[in-house]
């Protein structure tokens, strides 16, 4: 990390005292020191995966199978990491602010596993760990939890040690190692590779209906925000007084409505802080006279300017 600006820091600490209502707004980032990709920057999971080939509604009706085991892995992944410094800092502050309330992207469910008090939360994309039927309209099957891993025998996920054509092949349940490493032995150009060999019945089917396949209940391109999340968090702006300060915290703020939040605060009065270790990530709109940025890694600068 930069070394960080102390006169900045004060400033930020005079500012966050004096507050009553506070946002923040969470993206991958903010889990990048626990170990997992983010989407767009260095070693992001979508630099080599198109996002929009695998994150829509789409993608999951020509390929569930390779839509499944990119999210295989990324359960797998976020069970084997650990919330850091950030995810117990934020949980902190909003035990002591009944005002604060967090905006999380981030799907991967550490900011829950570091207790942050749930109705402070609000989960915009949704959860790895909870799964629905594709069937909307007779079923309605979920959101269930759901943290099984693997979800299924054949999204077990591939160690690259157990198969020395892991790379350049392309792996069916039959080669897939279900004694499976820890996720940093997976080479993640493993997922890019077509699955034609997972046919829908190896892929996790509706308990309910029994015949429609799940699917993870998360937020893909074009889809809806859960509507109980979009009125709780349009609630929590309108209503008075107004919000003191938005905390970016990791996020490239270029998904919407999401980054659309950082403008609705500041409409409200708000400050803005943002930390980010890529300087040119600035808010949508630009920076403006007030802001705060501090450059660096989420994990270490949030429990110094939260503390
Ligand atoms: C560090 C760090 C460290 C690294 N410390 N920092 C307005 C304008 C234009 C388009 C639209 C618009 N409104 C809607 C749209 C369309 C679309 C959209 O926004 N497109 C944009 C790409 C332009 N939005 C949608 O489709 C949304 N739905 C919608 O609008 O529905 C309308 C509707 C209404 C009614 C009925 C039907 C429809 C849905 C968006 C869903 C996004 N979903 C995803 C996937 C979730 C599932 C999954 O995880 O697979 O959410 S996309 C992906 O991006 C994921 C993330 O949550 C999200 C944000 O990414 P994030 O977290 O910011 O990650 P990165 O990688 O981009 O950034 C990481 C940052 O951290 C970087 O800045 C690094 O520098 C930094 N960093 N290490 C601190 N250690």
């Amino acid at each position: 990390s930069a070394p960080i600006d102390l006169a900045q820091l004060h400033s930020f600490h005079v500012a966050l005292a004096q507050s009553t209502r506070v946002l923040s707004l969470l993206g991958a980032g903010l889990s990048a020191s626990s170990g997992l990709p983010t989407f767009r920057g260095a070693g992001g999971l979508w630099r080599t995966h198109d996002a929009t080939s695998l994150a829509t509604p789409e993608a999951f009706e020509a390929n569930p199978g390779l839509v499944w085991q990119f999210y295989s892995y990324r359960r797998h992944m976020a069970l084997q990491a650990q919330p850091n410094a950030a995810h117990y800092a934020l949980a902190e502050l909003a035990r002591r602010m009944p005002g604060f309330l967090t905006l999380s992207q981030n799907v991967d469910g550490l900011s829950q596993r570091a207790n942050h008090p749930p109705a402070q939360l609000q989960l915009l994309h949704g959860t790895l760990f909870a799964v629905r039927c594709m069937d909307r309209e007779l079923c309605r099957y979920g959101p269930e939890p759901n943290f099984v891993d693997p979800i299924v025998p054949a999204l077990a996920i591939p160690t690259s040690g157990a198969d020395p054509t892991a790379n350049t092949t392309r792996h069916s349940a039959a080669t897939t190692d279900h004694n499976h490493q820890p996720a940093q032995d997976l080479d993640i150009s493993n997922i890019s590779v077509p699955l034609d060999s997972l046919s829908p019945s190896d892929l996790p089917t509706c308990p309910k209906c029994t015949h429609a396949l799940l699917r993870p209940n998360v937020v893909w391109f074009g889809e809806s925000l859960p509507w109980t999340v979009l009125e709780t968090v349009d609630t929590y702006i309108a209503q008075p007084p107004p919000i003191d300060l938005i905390l970016v915290l990791g996020t490239s703020a270029k998904v919407f409505p999401a980054a659309g939040y950082i403008a609705e605060a500041r409409a409200k009065g708000a400050r803005v802080c943002v930390v980010n270790t890529d300087v040119n990530d600035a808010p949508p709109g630009g920076w403006q006279e007030g802001d705060w940025f501090f450059r660096g890694d989420a994990a270490v600068l949030v429990p110094m300017l939260l503390e």
